[in-house]
């Protein structure tokens, strides 16, 4: 059987990254993400890798779009993988100054946008898991669901209701032959995640990573979502954690070099 894997936010960053190794690996990806223009970059740039890459674009807060993703996938049969990965921080002020407008976006995608695609493609993934033996739903969350810090707000508040999420969608799936992986990402370097956290600001998103010796990349995500996938069936990565060395928690980041201690 053909391995298909839909990954929701592929239009940049883990999503991208993670997609484009998936297709290395010889997986057909469905890539999921609002931005028609970006997953066709994406296409284009897989072109000649063992698998494939084929964009659907849609947008995972809107039922009607994620629908035609159900159809999509139902008509290539039935799917090895889920990674819901789409999600994103609005915002670093505290809850007492935050917009509540900047929570429900976060809630839409990185809370109901992943509960939506997930419900609507678990069907899928159990005729994969019928066809194949098991089938894999990765969850990217964040070391943000697991601790608070200030400023994490609604971004805090909706990474632990989706690590709350996975924690419930593997017990209800208990004797089934379907994983479900949480991989929780420390401070990642990516195009946009800081950008679109200060609303464009360049400056401050720039300001995040100065200084810090080895944020991690996207590729140092996607490497451990497509190791977590291509483990043996029976092998569930409950929680991969995954954080530079100079990040100690998310509050406790530590600028310039690593050394040791003389
Ligand atoms: C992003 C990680 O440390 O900015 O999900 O909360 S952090």
């Amino acid at each position: 059987m053909v391995q298909t894997a839909v990954v929701t936010g592929a239009s940049s960053g883990i999503g991208a990254a993670t997609a484009r190794l998936l297709a290395e690996h010889g997986w057909e990806v469905l890539a999921v993400a609002r931005r028609a223009e970006r997953l066709e970059e994406l296409v284009a740039g897989a072109a000649g890798l063992e698998g494939s890459i084929t964009a659907l674009p849609a947008d995972i807060t809107d039922g009607a779009d994620v629908e035609r993703v159900r159809a999509a996938v139902a008509d290539r049969g039935g799917l090895r993988a889920l990674v819901n990965n789409a999600g994103g921080a609005f915002g670093l002020a505290s809850v007492e100054d935050s917009d509540v407008e900047d929570w429900r976006r976060m809630f839409e995608v990185n809370v109901l946008g992943a509960k939506r695609v997930t419900s609507a493609l678990l069907p899928l993934l159990r005729d994969g898991a019928r066809a194949a033996g098991d089938a894999t739903i990765i969850m990217v969350t964040s070391i943000a669901g697991h601790v608070a810090y200030e400023g994490g707000g609604g971004y805090n508040a909706s990474k632990f209701a989706e690590h709350a999420m996975t924690a419930v969608l593997r017990l209800e799936l208990a004797g089934e032959p379907i994983r479900v992986v949480e991989v929780a990402p420390g401070m990642v370097r990516t195009e946009e995640f800081s950008l679109v956290r200060f609303g464009g600001d360049q400056a401050k998103a720039d300001a995040v990573y100065a200084d810090v010796d080895g944020p991690l990349v996207a590729e140092d995500i996607a490497s451990a979502i497509v190791h977590a996938l291509e483990l043996p069936g029976n092998v569930n990565l409950d929680l991969v954690t995954i954080k530079p060395v100079a990040q100690a928690a998310p509050h406790k980041v530590v600028k310039g070099e690593l050394r040791p201690r003389s």
